[in-house]
């Protein structure tokens, strides 16, 4: 079997301080305890199949610029789809990291029909499993690609014809057969086009439908081949739609309340389609904890000078830290983790530049759960939540939750005992400095 990342003897190793220029991890120590649990079983990383081995680095303007002998057009399809097999694996025992995520076309490559499809993934799928039990590595999730092929132009669930909706039926299946046969722990719904581009031909409250239908077929779907992961939809708001119906996590779950699906699904928070929501990352995070729908995050970030999905490496711990936060306080991941859903910059050519940039983005989530960690021992932030809203454990906040109250009541109380409230401090920036201080001292 061929070698691909020759300059990387592997694993790389926990280096701290020592690393210099060299490939270890500054700060990942995936045996180091971190609120009593070790650093890897929080982080749960996972490497993606997709940018990492299956795209060339192209963009619209350009060919690919990567030396990614395993994807060489003039190779056979099923070889070349082994050659990568051998380069991912290589690379995820190389790295050290517990999980990998991909999409049925990242595998394998789609045949002529849906059968020569799945065959082509059922073949890859068992080399697949193979390959987990030579090197230790699991399953995150699975998904399926249902955005790329020109038959997904407008939607897949949500297309104007019942036939797409059928053939991603079938795609949808057989990708879930291979993520329950390597044990994934999750199944992603990623609806790139499940949108519209303009309103002029669109039906929304139909096209709301089928997708709902769609997503009540792959729930019944998961109990009938007994698949005990969680079912997790991806938000984003376009691109490349004009308007995706999952826009944000608020967007999802009004959505699943409103077809009863709410016990079904989660969500897979993309660091970059937050900001492109018009969120902050912790604010999407926090709102799916809040509401009994978070499971898992795609830590990629985008660029605060343009409005698209740039898809880079982590590397601002201040924008983690927070996020990370609020899941270690609800409890950490159960099935998610943090997927590495991030593409190199297009110059960024050789091969062990994927590990650099892996190396620093891991660093920097590690990081960034010590300051989450260390901000939660500190209890600044969660002492200051609590004593904001303490009057709504005292008299007049429980008497406004009380069953008889009625707005007379509570107004009339207002009356007659003249309140008059005085404003108090939010005390931002104390808190802000606050969370500086973990930052800037956490080691
Ligand atoms: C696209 C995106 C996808 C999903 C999986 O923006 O994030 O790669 O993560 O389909
Ligand atoms: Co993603």
């Amino acid at each position: 079997m061929a070698e691909f990342f020759t300059d990387v003897a592997g694993p790389v190793a926990f280096a701290g301080t020592d690393r210099g220029d060299g490939l270890g991890f500054r700060v990942y120590n995936p045996d180091r305890l971190v609120s009593g649990r070790r650093m890897a079983d929080h982080l749960r990383i996972a490497v993606c199949y997709w940018h990492s081995f299956n795209w060339p680095g192209t963009d619209v303007f350009g060919a690919g610029t990567f030396d990614r002998p395993w994807l060489d057009p003039s190779d056979d399809p099923i070889s070349a789809a082994y050659a990568k097999q051998d380069a991912a694996f290589e690379f995820f025992e190389k790295l050290g990291t517990p999980f990998y995520c991909f999409h049925d076309v990242d595998m394998a490559p789609p045949g002529a029909s849906l059968a020569e499809s799945r065959s082509n993934l059922e073949m890859l799928v068992d080399r697949a499993a193979e390959k987990q039990e030579e090197t230790g590595v699991r399953l995150l999730w699975g998904t399926a690609n249902l955005f790329s092929h020109p038959r997904y132009a407008a939607g897949a669930a949500t297309n104007p014809d019942p036939d797409v909706f059928a053939h991603a039926a079938a795609q949808v299946r057989d990708a879930m057969a291979a993520t329950h046969r390597l044990g994934g722990e999750n199944y992603v719904l990623w609806g790139g086009r499940e949108g519209y581009d303009t309103l002029l031909n669109t039906e929304m409250s139909r096209e709301s439908d089928q997708l709902a239908r769609f997503l009540e077929l792959v729930a019944d779907h998961k109990r009938n081949i007994g698949f005990t992961g969680a079912l997790l939809i991806e938000p984003k708001p376009q691109e490349p739609t004009k308007h995706q119906y999952d826009y944000d996590c608020a967007t999802v779950h009004g959505f699943l309340e409103r077809y009863d699906l709410v016990e079904e699904y989660k969500v897979n928070i993309e660091v970059n389609h937050a900001t492109l929501g018009g969120h902050s990352f912790h604010h999407e995070v926090a709102y799916a904890i809040e509401n009994g729908i978070f499971g898992s995050i795609d830590a990629n970030r985008g660029d605060p000078q343009n409005g698209w999905d740039t898809d880079q490496f982590p590397n601002s711990v201040e924008e983690l830290s927070l996020g990370l936060f609020e899941i270690l306080r609800g409890g950490g991941f159960t099935s998610g983790g943090c997927n590495f859903d991030t593409k190199l910059r297009r110059q960024s050519m050789d091969r062990t530049d994927l590990f650099h940039a892996h190396i620093g983005g891991i660093d920097t989530l590690a990081q960034s759960l010590l300051v989450a960690s260390a901000l939660i021992d500190d209890g600044a932030l969660d002492q200051a939540r609590t004593d904001r809203y303490s009057g709504w454990g005292a008299d007049r906040g429980r008497m406004i939750f009380s069953d008889g109250a009625t707005l007379d009541s509570i107004a009339d109380e207002a009356m007659s005992k003249n309140l008059d409230p005085t404003p108090k401090s939010g005390r931002q920036e104390l808190l802000e400095n606050a969370v500086n201080k973990v930052i800037w001292t956490t080691t």
